[in-house]
């Protein structure tokens, strides 16, 4: 397989960018982007405290010495930090009730039940992984911070998604400007636990192996516009998706209120919709349906060209790259 893909290379000297072809070679995908760093960005919560900095470097450890295949180290989280967690799971736990759909209360219910999800724990990501393997064959791996958007995207497309260990500064319980465990764990992961979301999810990732930066770029727009920000019709209600939104109080109020714009999701209009990474979003796109949104991204996906195409094999969690005519 990986032949093939030498070939269209030399053959055709048409020049793509590596991808991981095997879900092991995800290892090497572990290029952080440093926006957000607490010991970077003056304004992280963070900035000014040693202790805190230290704690998320040692945490970020786990992740860089990360193999895959290995079991996810266990981080034994200190009361300082189970009350971070306490404070905003009590909060949006409440709000869930009105402002999420359907897939992320069910699935809450089920992390609640069997996942250790509770206000007086934080889950661990190996327990989250084994449990989202039995759902839709989703797999969670540490990393130390905000990846790449190549990077990340390719995890995906191997059902793997890449997961931070460390939680936010206890001075800011309700927000964070880097992802975290409170974003990845009542955010992201009760949606991974839907199937056709999580094929929505990897359906982005396959797109992108491979991909040219203008592609990769309206992928992770559409990524931010969907998986983090994206609402969904309910019958005749609007609720919230999007990681982005579950794992924030304010914002999640604020996309349901009369205040944004919304619009109906269209993957040619989404991928190319300037977005705010400071500020709540001013607009907010709205789904059918998960399926729909699904075979909307199928249709998006057929017209990105690249000199190949990918296949997902499920039995060997690899990548079958094949030659376009
Ligand atoms: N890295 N760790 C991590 N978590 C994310 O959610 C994430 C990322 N890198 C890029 C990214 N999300 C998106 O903004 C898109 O660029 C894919
Ligand atoms: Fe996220």
């Amino acid at each position: 397989l990986k032949r093939i893909a030498e070939d269209v290379r030399t053959t055709k000297e048409i020049k793509f960018h590596w991808f991981p072809k095997r879900i092991a070679e995800l290892d090497k995908c572990h290029h952080l982007v440093t926006k957000f760093d607490p010991d970077l960005d003056q304004d992280h919560p963070g900035y000014t405290d040693p202790v805190y900095r230290e704690r998320r470097k040692m945490i970020g450890e786990i992740a860089f010495k990360y193999k895959h295949g290995e079991p996810i180290p266990r981080v034994e989280y200190t009361e300082e930090e189970i009350d971070t967690w306490r404070q905003v799971y009590t909060t949006l736990r409440d709000l869930y009730n009105t402002h999420a759909c359907n897939e992320h209360l069910e699935a809450f219910r089920l992390l609640e039940k069997h996942c250790g999800y509770s206000p007086d724990n934080i889950p661990q990501l190996e327990d989250v992984s084994c449990f989202l393997r039995e759902r839709t064959g989703f797999q969670v791996r540490p990393v130390a911070g905000l990846l790449s958007a190549r990077d990340f995207l390719a995890s995906l497309a191997f059902r793997v998604f890449q997961c931070t260990q460390y939680i936010r500064h206890s001075s800011s319980p309700m927000h964070s400007p880097e992802p975290d465990c409170v974003h990845e764990l009542l955010g992201h992961v009760p949606m991974l636990a839907d199937r056709t979301f999580a094929q929505f999810s990897q359906s982005i990732g396959l797109a992108s192996l491979g991909a040219s930066e203008e592609d990769i770029e309206k992928l992770s727009t559409l990524y931010w516009f969907t998986v983090e920000f994206g609402l969904c019709k309910q019958g005749d209600t609007v609720k919230a998706y999007g990681a982005g939104l579950l794992s924030s109080y304010g914002e999640l109020v604020h996309s349901l209120s009369d205040e944004p714009d919304r619009r109906e999701f269209n993957p040619e209009v989404v991928a190319v919709q300037p977005y705010q990474d400071q500020t709540y979003q001013p607009v907010y796109f709205v789904s059918e349906s998960f399926a729909d949104a699904k075979e909307k991204l199928r249709v998006y996906a057929t017209n990105i060209k690249r000199p190949f195409s990918v296949r997902f094999d499920p039995y060997t969690s690899s990548i079958e790259v094949l030659d376009n005519p």
